[in-house]
């Protein structure tokens, strides 16, 4: 099995109830697609959000988990919540998630873990900073956050990565082609060495993807789809992002 090529919209803390007007486009784009769909929306307009899209091949995921099936957890949100809402998928790690919150790559691999036994499929990120890239540190940040974010139990069904440097989220700056190309062989490369299907895993590519880059950045090598911020809030912009992976 080849990886499935997925779409990925992240409405970050984005979005009211009048943003779900924007889903029907974008469910009238899944339907059909070769690609999946998905859009993580802010974990209160989940159960309105399947509500507007009925049967659409749409998907709903989540922004983040706790690690806990239930508990004293103010303010946290179980994956066993979020797949009885109706979610399909929940981002763990976003550099987001690391800055604001101090997640760390043990504290990610926990979370992936419980969405793994709830079900759901985990979108692990990894990314590296500014400083660090410019330090030529790149590949080995992203090796050991691969390595303590993935935890041993994941799988082509139920694990995608993606890779989003620090720098380009929400700047308009992307890396160049060649750069992307670097680092998703590198997890490529790390996926099989662990898993028996590492090969059939779906990578993403994130950080201020448009329609504009998104054709050139789907021609790379080992990228399977998009993690998409900005972009994805508006059907205008995020359909023809659907469009050109399909
Ligand atoms: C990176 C991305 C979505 P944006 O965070 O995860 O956001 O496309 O706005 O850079």
């Amino acid at each position: 099995m080849a990886p499935r090529k997925l779409a990925a919209g992240n409405w970050k803390m984005n979005g009211d109830l009048a943003a779900l007007d924007q889903l029907d486009d974008m469910a009238a784009a899944a339907e059909g697609a070769t690609c999946d769909v998905l859009i993580c929306p802010p974990a209160l307009l989940i159960h309105p959000m399947m509500a507007r899209i009925g049967a659409s091949d749409l998907l709903v995921g989540g922004q983040d988990c706790h690690h806990a099936d239930k508990g004293a957890h103010t303010g946290d949100i179980a994956a066993l919540q979020l797949r009885d809402a109706g979610a399909t998928h929940v981002i763990l790690g976003h550099s987001e998630r690391r800055a604001d919150h101090g997640e760390t790559d043990a504290m990610v691999r926990a979370k992936a873990q419980a969405a793994h036994a709830a079900g759901l499929t985990a979108i692990i990120c990894v990314g590296e900073t500014e400083a660090e890239r410019d330090a030529d540190r790149t590949l080995d940040v992203i090796a050991t956050q691969l390595a303590g974010s993935v935890p041993d139990g994941a799988n082509a069904r139920n694990t995608v990565l993606a890779y989003e440097p620090v720098w380009a989220i929400g700047t308009g700056r992307t890396p160049t082609l060649d750069q992307i190309a670097q680092v998703h062989a590198l997890m490529r490369d790390h996926l099989s060495a662990r898993l028996s299907d590492g090969a059939d895993v779906a990578l993403l590519y994130g950080g201020s993807v448009k329609p504009a880059n998104a054709a050139e950045i789907f021609a790379i090598a080992h990228v399977n789809g998009a993690l998409v911020g900005g972009a994805s809030l508006k059907a205008a912009d995020f359909v023809p992002i659907i469009t050109a992976l399909d």
